[in-house]
């Protein structure tokens, strides 16, 4: 049987229209993008930010820190993305931010605030709350945004939403994609994005670095009960050897879990002065959970938490510990 097109079951339709009003009468907006951004929150920001921009709406994207990921460098207005708070602004919208700890700053409580997000752990912390944790990224509920409301999506606003979908699913590869994610990619592509400029740039622009550091980092790989539980670690040093960003080593835990037998896997490397734990899972292991009981949060099979200490070793049994517990 052939079913309606829908474009969401989760996100009541009215708060869309009711983001979009909330949009045309403000003044001043401010984008917010997560705590070291990916390309779901970079690309959704600038999609946002091209339309407002062609629409002559004021507006700054921000990030908490000027440390960017600068393989996104080729999305139209990347360089305009501020680590500045403006000194006036009557609207905040935070995308793909997990927790309001993500937002990186405490946001003024007068402030109204639009909450685009894909994350399980979103506890619906803004004004007008545009959260689906069935989504594959952020940009879907975007691009659903735009849809819902008519308004039209230009060659540059199409390359940012197409490049949000397709490095958040891994390139289409996570349980989370469904048919109105391709319906979508279809409709971008229609629009002007182009899939093979995108993969080159995103995928094919690598530093030496990361070929330097990456073999150290499957080095330190562990296997626990029968293989089903790995864990991989990064030295300090090793950045400072290799000079490596610690954004390099990030394949290192997908080709970690791209062994057969690996259910669930983690990495622990130092990111500013602390201990930053990625967490991955296949099937039914639920990694935000590990995370939550560290602060940390994210989704079903990916999930990320932060452990102030410096000690990888005991950073690594502290988790593991939980991980154990998680898969009993
Ligand atoms: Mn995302």
């Amino acid at each position: 049987m052939k079913k309606d097109f829908i474009v969401n079951n989760k996100i009541n339709m009215t708060d869309y229209s009711r983001a979009l009003e909330l949009i045309e009468k403000s003044r001043y907006i401010l984008i917010i993008t997560h705590v070291n951004p990916d390309a779901d929150s970079i690309s959704s920001a600038l999609a946002l930010s091209n339309l407002f921009f062609e629409n002559k709406i004021k507006h700054k994207v921000f990030n908490v820190s000027a440390d960017l990921p600068q393989n996104l460098n080729f999305i139209e207005r990347f360089d305009k993305i501020t680590d500045q708070l403006p000194k006036f602004f009557d609207l905040a919208i935070s995308v793909d931010c997990g927790t309001k700890k993500r937002l990186g700053f405490e946001l003024d409580k007068n402030i109204p605030l639009i909450n685009f997000d894909h994350h399980k752990s979103n506890n619906d912390y803004g004004t007008i709350n545009l959260v689906d944790p069935m989504k594959s990224s952020t940009a879907e509920i975007v691009y659903d945004f735009f849809r819902h409301n008519g308004l039209y999506i230009t060659k540059n606003s199409a390359k940012a939403l197409y490049v949000g979908i397709y490095d958040d699913s891994l390139a289409f590869s996570l349980g989370r994609c469904d048919e109105l994610t391709f319906e979508k990619v279809n409709h971008l592509v229609e629009f002007g994005a182009s899939p093979s400029e995108i993969a080159n740039k995103l995928k094919r622009r690598d530093s030496l670095a990361k070929y330097r550091i990456i073999p150290k980092v499957l080095e330190s790989l562990e296997l626990y009960k029968e293989g089903t539980i790995a864990t991989i670690y990064a030295k300090d040093e090793w950045f400072k050897e290799t000079g490596a960003h610690n954004r390099d080593c990030e394949d290192a835990l997908n080709m970690i879990m791209s062994m057969h037998i690996v259910r669930i896997a983690f990495f622990v490397r130092i990111v500013n002065g602390v201990s930053r734990i990625s967490l991955r899972s296949k099937g039914k292991i639920d990694v935000s959970k590990v995370a939550s009981v560290f602060d940390g949060g994210g989704h079903f099979n990916a999930a990320g938490c932060t452990i102030d200490s410096l000690n990888i070793e005991n950073v690594k049994n502290r988790v593991l510990k939980e991980v154990l517990e998680t898969t009993e």
